[in-house]
């Protein structure tokens, strides 16, 4: 029984990876292999339900080790040279039948309860309109003078020091904590998917619709995402920066942010072309 002895040892591994970490919050380091710290209301139900699955799935692999160690051990050619012709057992049959589905309810209850959380806000106090383009995001806030501007990424030559590479945008969205922000997502060429780890974000943004998804940040902080649909070329060059700020810094920065980004008279926007690399 050599191999029980690594068993504390995966244990203690695996408690590690689980608890909570203190990775910089609002993106992933290098080597990290966990999730990064979940930093919105949906975040947090998507980072615990991850946890449930992953002890589920911790049961489930120790418990078919198990039963393999003791056929392998007790049920061999050698120790047990005159087989069972046993075929049928009425309990065993019905135990790993019911076991199975009692499982799958148990992720499928609280999978759904998340998904109708993300879904929307009842009590929206705001929102931002994010549209895909190939390849940059823009974004409008509707309720706070409409005003709209476009996002592009920072060329590596570009950048300044302490800047992540391929996550830094020109002009970042920012966004009031604790403030439930409706979010209405299209784009304008293909579909591109507008994804935020550490916010529990990932929808597609669907040229001729709009999908709807919320999102309540629970710390001022930069928070990094990228596209998630293959959307051409430049694909890996649209990231999304956002920055979380009280609500007092969100209202002195809409006031400026409302000239900086006004609209021209002739209702077009001055959209900057996307780089071509
Ligand atoms: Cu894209």
């Amino acid at each position: 029984m050599k191999g029980l002895k690594a068993l504390p040892f995966l244990a203690a591994l695996i408690g590690v990876l689980a608890s909570t970490q203190a990775w910089a919050a609002g993106r992933s380091e290098p080597w990290q292999i966990w999730l990064q710290e979940p930093m919105s209301a949906t975040a947090e139900r998507v980072y615990s339900f991850n946890l449930l699955l992953f002890w589920i799935e911790f049961a489930i692999v120790v418990f078919v080790m198990v039963l393999m160690a003791i056929i392998i051990l007790r049920f061999n050619a050698k120790k047990n040279p005159v087989p069972s012709k046993t075929t049928h057992n009425t309990l065993l049959e019905v135990v790993w039948t019911a076991v199975p589905i009692l499982i799958l309810a148990a992720i499928g209850y609280p999978s759904l309860k998340n998904l109708y959380f993300a879904d929307h806000t009842e009590a929206a106090e705001m929102t931002l309109k994010v549209t895909g383009h190939q390849w940059y995001w823009s974004y409008n806030y509707p309720d706070h003078g409409d005003f709209e501007y476009d996002s592009l990424l920072v060329p590596a030559e570009d950048l300044e020091e302490g800047q992540p590479r391929l996550l830094t945008v020109d002009e970042k969205v920012v966004l009031p904590v604790d403030t439930n922000v409706r979010l209405l997502l299209t784009s304008t060429d293909v579909i591109h998917n507008w994804a935020v780890p550490s916010l529990g974000l990932k929808l597609d943004t669907t040229p001729g619709r709009t999908n709807e998804t919320w999102v309540r940040i629970n710390q001022p902080g930069t928070y990094y995402g990228q596209c998630s649909e293959l959307c051409g070329v430049n694909h890996g060059f649209m990231p999304i920066q956002i920055e979380a700020v009280s609500k007092d810094d969100f209202k002195a920065w809409v006031e400026q942010a409302k000239e900086q980004y006004a609209k021209r008279d002739d209702g077009v926007l001055t959209a900057k072309a996307a780089p071509v690399r």
